[in-house]
């Protein structure tokens, strides 16, 4: 146990592809400055992510502050070498080679966190905090794992985050505003909002097909992406229907987006941060996995499905695992049509159990949220376990 708690917090951020890396990252960075008091630095090798997360980025600027973040880009040779008292690698970027050997010469080291991608597989709680001493230098890195169990870092979750949404959620204004903001227009009362953020080749006009031949009135939202481009080649392929109106949106900002899955009744979502969004949303969602070799996704899909579908009863749960198992499954490329499950059927079954998943929605965020979030936990482990 060390007397001393820690001050400065270094987060390195590599963006390998898509938006998750950069997204966790700065999360994480904007919690630990505004709810740990921390002094932050974030360190991230592409802006242009973050930009399109954050508008107010200056992807111009090599240094610059962010909600009490200090937002600087990685630039080789690396010169920023007075070390803070812990470094967080998010997802195994390994921070610049110069930086690890300012770690090395440090007394005392600092500690060192690498922030693992999130899993609900159980094998999880066995690597979760365990230490890996350097090869060569006299330091040691913890594992940190997010997760849905006690023996776990828990998820990232913004102190004041449930509180907005539940005061979202009941004002009618509020969402008016939001809907006229996003498309100028407010859906009707009936209308089922059903949110799309997916990957290449995600079944989504089949989804449109489905909506459209069910009859209810239906919004399909994307905002702009894959499914936004799928969803327009739809509507401009198809016979237009009265039921079913398909919007396309620029890319919100990450708090916008919160409210788009605040404000809608269903939706399908990707990664990692927005699968945890949806989850805080309190409503039912569909998500489509990051692909992985050798099919290693649907180990991790099933393991999530298993923990989240445990409070349902059979049908509700079959509704809930037919349906993902037909999106995830539409996406992939090598699957033969006649194999592939019928998305008609699952969409029917989960469209009209919605009421009641709205409710287990409710009830898994509510349960998730009695945890302390992943800010506190990482700060606690570094400050008083470490
Ligand atoms: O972009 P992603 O697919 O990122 C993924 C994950 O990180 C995954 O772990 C990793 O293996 C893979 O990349 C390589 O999905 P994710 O994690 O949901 O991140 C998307 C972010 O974009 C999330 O913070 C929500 C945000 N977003 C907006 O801010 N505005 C928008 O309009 C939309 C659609 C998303």
């Amino acid at each position: 146990m060390r007397a001393m708690a820690t001050s400065t917090w270094d987060i390195f951020c590599r963006v390998v592809d898509n938006f998750g890396d950069v997204a966790v990252s700065w999360r994480l960075a904007r919690i630990a400055a505004r709810e740990q008091g921390k002094r932050v630095r974030l360190f991230v090798d592409d802006l242009t992510v973050l930009g399109k997360l954050r508008p107010e980025i200056d992807t111009a600027q090599d240094i610059q502050k962010l909600e009490g973040v200090e937002v600087i880009r990685i630039r080789e040779p690396f010169d920023c070498l007075d070390v803070a008292d812990a470094v967080i690698e998010t997802f195994g970027c390994d921070p610049p080679e110069e930086y690890v050997a300012a770690m090395a010469r440090c007394e005392p080291r600092p500690r060192w966190i690498n922030l693992e991608y999130l899993s609900a597989e159980e094998w999880v709680e066995g690597s979760h905090a365990l230490p890996s001493p350097h090869p060569r230098l006299p330091l040691t890195k913890h594992f940190f794992f997010p997760g849905f169990t006690a023996k776990t870092g828990g998820l990232l979750r913004e102190r004041s985050l449930l509180a907005r949404r539940d005061e979202f959620q009941a004002d009618e204004g509020a969402r008016a505003a939001f809907w006229k903001s996003i498309v100028g227009d407010v859906p009707p009362p009936d209308a089922l909002k059903v949110s799309l953020f997916t990957y290449v080749g995600a079944p989504v006009e089949s989804l449109a097909r489905c909506a459209a031949h069910s009859g209810s009135p239906t919004w399909l939202i994307a905002p702009e992406g894959q499914a936004a481009t799928a969803l327009d080649a739809w509507r401009l392929a198809a016979r237009a229907r009265d039921s079913i109106r398909c919007v396309t949106i620029p890319f919100l900002s990450q708090d916008r987006y919160d409210q788009l899955l605040w404000a809608c009744d269903l939706n399908f979502v990707r990664g990692e941060d927005s699968f945890v969004r949806a989850q805080w949303a309190a409503r039912p969602f569909v998500w489509l996995i990051y692909p992985q070799d050798e099919g290693a996704h649907w180990v991790k899909l099933s393991a999530f499905l298993a923990r989240y579908t445990a409070g349902l009863d059979r049908q509700h749960a079959a509704a809930v695992t037919s349906l993902w198992d037909a999106w995830n499954r539409g996406a992939e490329p090598d699957i033969a049509e006649t194999v592939r499950p019928s998305l008609a059927e699952a969409w029917a079954q989960l469209v009209a159990r919605r009421e009641a998943l709205t409710e287990h929605a409710k009830v898994w965020s509510a349960s998730l949220a009695t945890r302390r979030d992943l800010g506190a936990e990482l700060a606690d482990f570094i400050d008083n376990v470490l």
